[in-house]
């Protein structure tokens, strides 16, 4: 008797579930299936999951398509049952092809593929859908988007959209999923929702027109590169009740949401001084070296440093200055923007040919937090006082690149999940768009100057 294992955690259960299963068993005689329990789930960075364990496990029973169903609650828990239970062949889906192949050493290991465009749940009494996917530009970004939406329940990358075909067809050929290149209006029609990971001069009328269509849109910052841009943006998707989110990953970091509470609870008395620091020497060839008109340290990590200014002091600032180093083409490898707050100041920094240390340090009048670089993914952070020896500590969960966490949210909102909308407000996001609307005017007079 051929005994084939799989595991899962099977949420939401819907058609690629049922495929897999379905060819799992046709492997072998006798078909085991592991369903992962919630902790198991949140340890390996699995998260946004909506059904309980029981009701996953009751999902997969009703399937009818496993002989025995058991339960996985730890990391390596395959390996003892493949041993365990004498099982021939290992399966599952191809998202996650190389990472069993360790499990070569015990028994057949078989990625079946993944199936491509899933949308519905098969549970009736499920309100929840799967959202489709669509991702508009396939650079770098979008390749880390891909990586990570194993990991986000509820939600299937179903296309992409890229004018430019030749970098649309590699994408293709990584991942398999459609792409389009000519018509957008065609490639809304085929999702829910749209990621826009394309430059930053043209996310403005994605987001636009895919809203226009009723599609929900996760964008990259900025969302625009003006006040009024922003505004119209949150105004037409409010008024349609279509989600917009601006793609600033650290938002929904939960250890910057941490480090964020920290610091407001009092614990470093006034906060009077911020300073946020994002820097990265990039490939000189890159975009955000090489576009004069809109790439630049500003465009690149200005969003980013803001971020925890205006969480702990709001958007009333009083006076803001931005200062640039910048090349003969207008191109700023780096900026420092000064704001001045009745109750404090800040200065965030921002560099793609200038480095400096990636530190937040929030200065109050008990003592500071200080996260050291990278702190924008927030995987730790300390609290220091007058007395050198009184240090507090703090080291965050914080799983993969960061991406998945956004992603989450972007699909709980969707699902009318709207407990979270604190993350980053309306106001945060229209603040910023008007500071970067400061910042390219100067750009532009700078400009006329030369
Ligand atoms: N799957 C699929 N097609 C989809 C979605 C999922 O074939 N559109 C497959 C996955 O590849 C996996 C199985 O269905 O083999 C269950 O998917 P998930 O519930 O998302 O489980 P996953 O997080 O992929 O966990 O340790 C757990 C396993 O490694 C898989």
């Amino acid at each position: 008797m051929r005994k084939v294992i799989t595991y899962g955690t099977f949420d939401l259960f819907h058609e690629g579930h049922h495929n897999l299963l379905q060819r799992a068993k046709a492997l072998g005689d006798y078909l085991i299936v592991g369903v992962t329990t919630d902790h198991f789930d949140e340890a390996r960075g699995k998260i946004n999951v909506v059904d309980s364990c029981l009701e996953r496990v009751e999902s997969v029973r009703k399937s009818g398509l496993a002989d025995e169903i058991i339960i996985e609650d730890h990391a390596g828990q395959k390996m003892e049952d493949i041993q365990k239970y004498n099982v021939d062949i290992f399966t599952v889906g191809s998202d996650w092809v190389g990472t069993f192949d360790y499990l070569n050493k015990f028994c057949q290991v078989v990625y079946l593929d993944r199936t491509p465009d899933i949308s519905s749940t098969m549970l009736r009494s499920s309100h929840f859908k799967i959202v489709r996917v669509g991702i508009v530009g396939t650079g770098r970004i979008a390749v880390r988007f891909m990586a990570e939406e194993k990991f986000v329940s509820g939600m299937n990358i179903v296309s992409a959209f890229n004018p430019e075909t030749d970098s649309g067809n590699m994408f293709h050929k990584k991942y398999g999923i459609k792409i389009y290149s000519g018509d957008y209006g065609e490639f809304l029609d085929g999702v829910d929702a749209v990621y826009i990971a394309s430059p930053n001069e043209t996310h403005y009328e994605y987001a636009k027109n895919a809203i226009k269509a009723g599609k929900h849109v996760l964008c990259e910052n900025p969302i625009a590169l003006d006040r009024q841009g922003a505004v119209e943006l949150l105004e037409l998707a409010e008024e349609r009740g279509i989600v917009l989110l601006e793609g600033i990953k650290t938002a929904y970091c939960p250890g910057f949401q941490q480090l964020i509470n920290t610091a407001r609870s009092g614990q470093i008395g006034e906060i009077r001084d911020i300073e946020a620091c994002f820097t990265r020497l990039a490939d000189p060839n890159s975009r955000e070296c090489t576009d004069a008109q809109f790439g630049g340290a500003f465009l690149e990590y200005a969003a980013y440093t803001l971020l925890p200014v205006f969480k702990l002091y709001g958007t009333n600032y009083k006076d803001v200055e931005i200062h640039s180093i910048t090349r003969e083409d207008g191109l700023d490898s780096y900026t420092k923007i000064d704001l001045v707050y009745d109750q404090g100041m800040a200065t965030a920094k921002c560099g793609v040919g200038v480095k400096t240390e990636g530190q937040l340090v929030i200065s109050g009048s008990k003592g500071y937090i200080l996260a050291e670089s990278p702190w924008w993914l927030t995987r730790k952070f300390k609290i220091r006082y007058e007395d050198p020896n009184k240090v507090e500590s703090f080291e965050p969960k914080f799983q993969g690149d960061g991406l998945r966490y956004e992603m989450s949210e972007f699909v709980a909102r969707i699902n009318k999940i709207d407990r979270n909308k604190y993350l980053l407000t309306p106001e945060e996001a229209i603040a910023m768009s008007e500071i970067t609307e400061m910042f390219m005017k100067e750009r532009k007079s700078r400009k006329k100057k030369e």
